[in-house]
């Protein structure tokens, strides 16, 4: 059978590249990109698009009729940092927008729906270092519990009615073509920013917080991956752990000084500390490369080098 794909919350970080991987691997007119603005250039002129309020799911369901959808990936969500300006938002967006996608997938409407939990599932009480997948949880963050609620609903709306659906706990994600908003990994990418532009950085996590990372192609790879796999091999129908690297501020800023040595980072933290200080600082992720095959691929040199190329690439320094 042909797939034919929807993305929902296209534009964003993930969503805008997940949609460019996909068109290339399935044929732009495939992957139908959605979100409620716009997204760059590049993902407008590069295949079809719709605009989806994630929240309505009357509109879910008169493009997935449209374009006979088969599987849906759904991107769109407040993230942890602007999760805890705007709690009420924030839940109604990633609940709402769940439900909506698995009705859809319960009523038949769709063969397969991916979802993406965080490691934001965690929370102060949970065992830092290399965090299992079966562990406490009780996570403090808006995101989180909408985060941990979620994958509660997922599993259920999979024992229950059968729904193929298929999740990972996603860590901070690196990327150079598009942004992060939101998040409390996003100094990992601000930072390449800044030091480029302006030979500094002021951090707003402690230099020793230490964090799960990834870069993008690994988490395109993952998610690409697990939606291929075989049913079957899916044993978790909540959400996978899965794990790249991880480093601190003080430890990325290293690495920018070897490409950039006149690069300096100070430190001012901010209410994002304490989001960054309740989650894990490495993850055991070996259920995922046991289940799918899952292996990363970009350790923290390798993506250093890409961000610093690529970036002074798209701001044209020398
Ligand atoms: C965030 O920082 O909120 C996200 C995440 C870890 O899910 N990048």
């Amino acid at each position: 059978m042909n797939k034919s794909i929807l993305i929902i919350g296209a534009c964003g970080q993930i969503g805008t590249e997940l949609t460019l991987k996909l068109r290339e691997i399935n044929g732009a007119n495939q992957v139908i990109a959605s979100d409620i603005k716009e997204g760059n250039k590049e993902l407008m002129q590069s295949g079809p698009f719709e605009f989806i309020n994630a929240m309505d799911y009357n509109s879910i369901e008169k493009i997935i009729e449209k374009y006979a959808i088969n599987e849906v990936y759904l991107m769109a969500a407040m993230l942890s940092a602007t999760g805890e300006k705007y709690p009420a938002k924030a839940w109604e967006l990633n609940m709402n927008s769940l439900f909506n996608v698995l009705n859809i997938a319960k009523e038949g409407k769709i063969k397969k729906l991916f979802w993406p939990s965080s490691m934001a599932v965690f929370g102060p009480s949970t065992p830092k270092e290399n965090t299992p997948q079966e562990t406490i949880m009780e996570p403090t963050t808006v995101y989180g519990i909408s985060k941990q609620t979620g994958e509660r609903w997922c599993e259920y709306y999979f024992n229950k009615y059968g729904v193929d659906v298929r999740s990972i706990r996603y860590p901070g994600v690196i990327s150079w073509r598009t942004n992060p908003g939101g998040g409390t990994t996003d100094y990992a990418v601000e930072i390449y920013h800044e030091a480029l532009l302006k030979g500094e950085y002021t951090s707003f996590l402690k230099k020793e917080t230490k964090l799960p990372m990834m870069y993008m192609d690994d988490a395109l790879e993952a998610t690409i991956k697990i939606m291929d796999a075989a049913p079957e091999t899916i044993k978790i129908r909540s959400s996978y752990n899965l794990a790249a690297i991880s480093f601190t501020p003080e430890e990325i800023a290293a690495e920018i000084k070897k490409e950039i040595p006149e690069f300096k980072i100070s430190y001012n933290p901010d209410f994002r500390q304490t989001i960054a200080d309740s989650w894990p600082k490495s993850i055991d992720d070996s259920r995922a490369r046991k289940d799918w095959n899952w292996n990363h691929t970009f350790d923290l040199k390798k993506t250093s080098e890409i961000m610093l190329e690529n970036l002074r690439l798209k701001y044209n320094l020398p």
